[in-house]
């Protein structure tokens, strides 16, 4: 029966389950546990035994942001559990080992991922990633794709699509918060200075932009192409300089693939824009920012490498039947529908990369890379930059043909 775990409930239920209690090893006594969740939503644990430690994460029944005024159900531990042990077999090593799931308890003990910290941490610290761009290119590919209809036949794939539907309301928390509610005078709305009033004015008043946000959410809602992760935020990835996690799957669904590929890149371009208002010296900040900007690059280069490769040795799925592309013409003309449909998806990622900017600045949910700029002035500098390119990118989407374009608006803007 579901009841919120405290320290001592959480030591007396670990030490009934033998594999976890001989995995954390010593009495459980001595086990220190301290609850270090700082995201919007749920409890995380850390417990630590004399062996080693584990995390454990439990779904609280209300958004803990906001608190009970805002409930929501414990069913997205079920989704992330399933989202977990998918992800886990398609990366391997990508993302944290599931020790235990509590269905009933919303509970999920895992792997504790130590010294690996969440990555948002990392950058607005100006430090750099050096396996970031090849494992989660290889996260988002391998996932992408091997659950879409180029991979699996169509029954399989309208079987995710069931398995994953009845996590609708973590879906509304994006349909709202990300695509409807900056674009209007939402009572949760806010903004961290009143340099951006105007802006976010001009942002409830703009119907090109509402109907552009408006056919981004359509596309969100009714476009199952693959399982997504959901959230991608750099807040959803823990790293070290060898190592890099995907955690926190709880919005997985079938979904748009660009909204994965967004969340990606709004958030490195997020990081870049506020680098300005961190504290470092000139030359770590050089090399940090053009480290953002290649990694920018190199997230979309190197993932339609690896999806496109995916496609010409791995299509088992129903989609672009083989016997429709036979011979010699057949293969040069499925070459250039895949990068048709890669050129597609980057569309896709450009815009849907803008709602995620903007939603930062104009939303609900906020994040550190702005937050922690002590400078008002200079903080809503950053974010007036930033929600200036995103608009061009909502609006103009077409004219940003290539991740050198998208780049080159970034670089611009840095010093506008
Ligand atoms: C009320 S939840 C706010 C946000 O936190 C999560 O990380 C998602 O990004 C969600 O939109
Ligand atoms: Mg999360």
């Amino acid at each position: 029966q579901y009841r919120i775990l405290r320290d001592t409930d959480l030591r007396d239920y670990l030490a009934k389950l033998p594999a976890v209690a001989t995995k954390l090893g010593g009495w459980p006594t001595d086990w220190s546990i301290s609850e270090v969740g700082d995201g919007n939503l749920n409890l995380v644990f850390i417990v630590k035994g004399a062996e080693r430690g584990i995390a454990v994460k439990q779904a609280l029944p209300y958004v803990r942001l906001v608190g009970e005024s805002w409930p929501l159900p414990l069913s997205r531990s079920h989704y992330e559990h399933l989202a977990l042990v998918h992800q886990a077999r398609l990366a391997p090593g990508l993302v944290p080992a599931v020790l235990h799931h509590n269905e009933a308890l919303a509970l999920i003990a895992m792997e504790l991922l130590e010294p690996h910290i969440i990555m948002r941490k990392g950058l607005v610290a100006g430090l750099r990633y050096p396996r970031f761009v090849d494992d989660i290119t290889t996260f988002l590919a391998r996932t992408l794709f091997f659950s879409s209809d180029l991979a699996v036949p169509a029954a399989r794939k309208k079987e995710g699509i069931a398995a994953f539907s009845g996590n609708h309301a973590l879906c509304k928390i994006t349909e709202d918060l990300i695509f409807t509610e900056p674009y209007f005078p939402a009572e949760q709305n806010r903004w961290t200075s009143p340099w951006l009033d105007a802006t976010a004015a001009s942002f409830r008043e703009d119907l090109d932009l509402h109907v552009a946000v408006s056919r981004l959410k359509l596309k969100f809602m009714a476009s199952p192409e693959a399982l997504i992760h959901g959230d991608l935020h750099t807040g959803s990835i823990m790293v070290t300089e060898t190592e890099t996690k995907v955690i926190d799957p709880e919005f997985a669904f079938y979904g748009p693939m660009g909204f994965d590929l967004g969340a990606i890149i709004a958030n490195l371009i997020m990081s870049y824009l506020a680098s300005p208002g961190h504290e470092r010296s000139a030359g770590e900040r050089r090399s940090f920012e053009a480290w953002v900007l290649d990694t920018i690059e190199a997230v979309w280069t190197e993932f339609s490498r690896k999806f496109v490769e995916l496609w010409r040795t791995e299509a088992h799925g129903d989609a672009y039947p083989a016997p429709l592309f036979a011979g010699e013409a057949g293969a040069a003309r499925l070459e250039a529908e895949r990068q048709a449909y890669l050129d597609r998806l980057f569309q896709d990622t450009v815009a849907f990369a803008a709602a995620k900017i903007i939603r930062r600045i104009l939303g609900l949910a906020h994040n550190i890379d702005f937050e922690l700029i002590e400078d008002p002035k200079l903080r809503a500098v950053c974010e007036a930059r930033s929600l200036h390119l995103a608009r061009m990118m909502m609006l103009d989407t077409p004219s940003f043909r290539t991740i050198g374009a998208v780049t080159q608006a970034v670089r611009e803007l840095r010093d506008w």
